[in-house]
């Protein structure tokens, strides 16, 4: 079983009393840079299903005016915004919805390939607190692959309106991340979910997340033999392991990405961590 991550603003006010209103939020020292990103001490992305409230975090954390444009070679919007928190400048970067890293809508690709490739962070998974059983997929697999996440229960308002109790702190014990619950469309538990993010950012506060069993002797040594040809071929290719589990699961998209270039592409250009969004086409 792993143990929950020390966190030293677990004594933080419960999400419920927390607002952007109040004392607390302003104390945090938030400061929204909207596109005035620049210089970045972190890269956080925000990652979650459809709908969970990503964008909504996102607008709260940068403020309204934010850079869009299209990732590189695809027509998948790209929002990056930024903000400053207790002196650190975080560049945070809103990913498209996806129900799974191994789907391959170009939407769900561009999620995928930013968090196996551009490694941020801190990846901040959004979940629907409401549909909390089916959005842990997306959870299990974002933790398959960093070890530096917070995952954000949204939609707490719903969900206390559904009679729903979320234990917030027993998720975080299962799961090995900070787990921090919020009502983003109303402001509350984004003053925890800041610390979080800095308590991650830092290395204040270390994830052991949860991962599934080694896979069984044979399978271990396949992928020890395709990792280490992996990494011959792509020099510094991150979460080659990942890479390989999917070419023995016969992935198409992984194939395809090997066949075409892409993951070379990729690999290069640490897709596109570092590379600024273009200019939104009018
Ligand atoms: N009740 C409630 N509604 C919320 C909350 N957060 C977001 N919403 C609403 O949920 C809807 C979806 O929010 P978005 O922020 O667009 O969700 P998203 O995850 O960015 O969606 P995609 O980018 O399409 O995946 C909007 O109508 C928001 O106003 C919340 O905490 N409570
Ligand atoms: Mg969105």
């Amino acid at each position: 079983m792993n143990s929950t991550p020390q966190s030293p603003s677990a004594a933080a006010l419960p999400a419920s009393e927390a607002c952007a209103s109040c004392a607390v939020f302003r104390a945090a020292r938030l400061r929204k840079l909207g596109v005035r990103i620049g210089h970045a001490d972190f890269v956080v992305a925000l990652a979650g299903n459809p709908n969970t409230g990503k964008s909504t975090v996102f607008n709260a954390l940068t403020g309204l005016r934010q850079h869009t444009g299209n990732w590189p070679g695809k027509t998948v919007t790209r929002a990056e915004g930024a903000f400053e928190y207790n002196g650190h400048r975080y560049k945070l970067v809103d990913l498209p919805g996806t129900y799974s890293l191994l789907s391959t809508s170009p939407d769900e690709q561009v999620a995928r390939d930013f968090l196996l490739f551009a490694q941020p962070d801190v990846t901040v998974i959004v979940a629907d607190a409401t549909r909390l059983e089916r959005n842990l997929n997306l959870v299990l697999q974002v933790l398959e692959i960093t070890d530096r996440a917070v995952l954000c229960v949204n939609l707490m308002d719903e969900a206390e309106r559904h009679g729903l109790q979320i234990d917030t702190r027993q998720l975080a014990r299962d799961l090995g991340v900070p787990v921090v619950g919020t009502a983003a469309r109303r402001g509350q538990g984004l003053a925890e979910l800041l610390q979080a993010i800095e308590d991650v950012a830092t290395g204040r506060v270390r994830c052991r997340p949860h991962r599934l069993p080694e896979p069984p002797p044979a399978l271990r040594e396949a992928i020890r033999v395709l990792v280490e040809k992996l990494e011959r071929a792509y020099p510094g290719l991150p979460n080659a392991r990942w890479v390989a589990m999917r070419l023995l699961a016969g992935d198409e998209s992984i194939l395809n990405a090997i066949r075409t270039g892409e993951l070379a592409e990729l690999v290069r250009s640490r897709t596109v961590r570092e590379t600024a969004a273009q200019p939104a086409t009018p």
